[in-house]
């Protein structure tokens, strides 16, 4: 009697999740990934950069890439990244279109409308449904059915439910493939990166109004000073005087509390005890100078 030892074939492909500001697509990377890649916020466009988030499975890789939120951009930093979700959204194996339940508007329907005709594989995912009640998810299933996607997952990427559904139908969908990437490798970003945007994440959650968008975070020092030892200075950047003042806080008291929520973060990534130095200082319109935005890392290849 013969047994059949060949091996599945390896499937693998890239996904681009897509959607306007603050719908949870970050949240859903990190969700499916297992692991934080993404920072998050409730703070309208917090992702300014493509960034790849890597599942692997005994036999079939899934590289998803998380992009900033679509929106009309007023900035040259906006114009970068608006260009990043084209440039994600280029050789991919499937187009994940998130919209947030308790929020659909005008320009989500536009969204889901134009990329409906994109010749690829298009999965529209219904993300908090953790804030509705089903009879109301019903009604927006019922309004995207025809909208000419390939599937509608209903998911929370908060609480987790319905991603092992979502993972499955990708997963069966995947065409053959080599594995892009070693097991252990989650992410393209580099750690220093990563340890950045950590710190731009706690600046964001505490800041409010207008503060939060012109921020940005340049490493300084980035070095191991002993055994688990590593020490970091980082300056975030500011467009004002006023925003200077608000970083800042009474006696230091807010970037106080920025750096040690940042610090916390960075040392479980790290796994080492870190001496995190934090500097603001005002670049006005940063945000529209190319040179600016390149020390910043907002780099684009074209
Ligand atoms: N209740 C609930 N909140 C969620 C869920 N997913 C994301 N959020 C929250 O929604 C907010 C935005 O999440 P992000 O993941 O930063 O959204 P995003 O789409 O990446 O936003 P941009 O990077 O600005 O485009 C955060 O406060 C998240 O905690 C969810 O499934 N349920
Ligand atoms: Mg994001």
């Amino acid at each position: 009697m013969k047994t059949n030892t060949k091996q599945p074939a390896f499937t693998s492909g890239f996904a681009a999740i897509v959607g306007r500001p603050n719908v949870g697509k970050s949240t859903l990377l990190n969700a499916l990934v297992g692991e934080k890649v993404a920072i998050t916020s409730m703070r309208p466009q917090t992702t300014r950069n493509r960034v790849m988030g890597v599942m692997s499975r005994e036999n079939s890789q899934i590289i998803f890439v998380d992009t900033p939120g679509m929106h009309t951009p007023r900035t040259k930093l906006g114009h970068f990244m608006v260009q990043s979700i084209q440039d994600a959204m280029e050789g991919i194996d499937v187009l994940l279109v998130l919209l947030d339940v308790t929020a659909i508007g005008p320009h989500d329907r536009s969204i889901v409308k134009d990329l409906s005709t994109r010749k690829v594989r298009k999965v529209l995912v219904l993300n908090k449904t953790d804030l509705v009640e089903p009879q109301s998810l019903l009604k927006v299933i019922d309004e995207f059915k025809e909208a000419g996607y390939d599937a509608i997952f209903p998911v929370s990427a908060r609480t987790e439910d319905g991603l092992n559904a979502l993972l499955d139908d990708l997963i069966i969908h995947l065409p053959q493939g080599p594995k892009y990437f070693p097991d252990d490798m989650i992410t393209d970003q580099p750690e220093r990166d990563i340890c950045a945007e950590l710190i731009r994440e706690k600046a964001l959650r505490n800041l409010r109004d207008e503060v939060p968008h012109g921020i940005g975070v340049e490493m300084m020092a980035f070095k191991k000073t002993g055994e688990n030892k590593v020490e970091i200075h980082a300056t975030i950047y500011c467009e004002r005087d006023s925003h200077k003042g608000i970083i800042i806080g009474k006696r230091g008291a807010m970037l106080q509390k920025i750096g040690s929520e940042a610090r916390k973060d960075i040392e479980s990534l790290l796994g080492d005890h870190v001496n995190l130095q934090l500097w603001v200082k005002v670049r006005p319109d940063w945000r529209d100078n190319l040179e600016d935005l390149r020390t910043l890392g907002y780099r684009t290849e074209k």
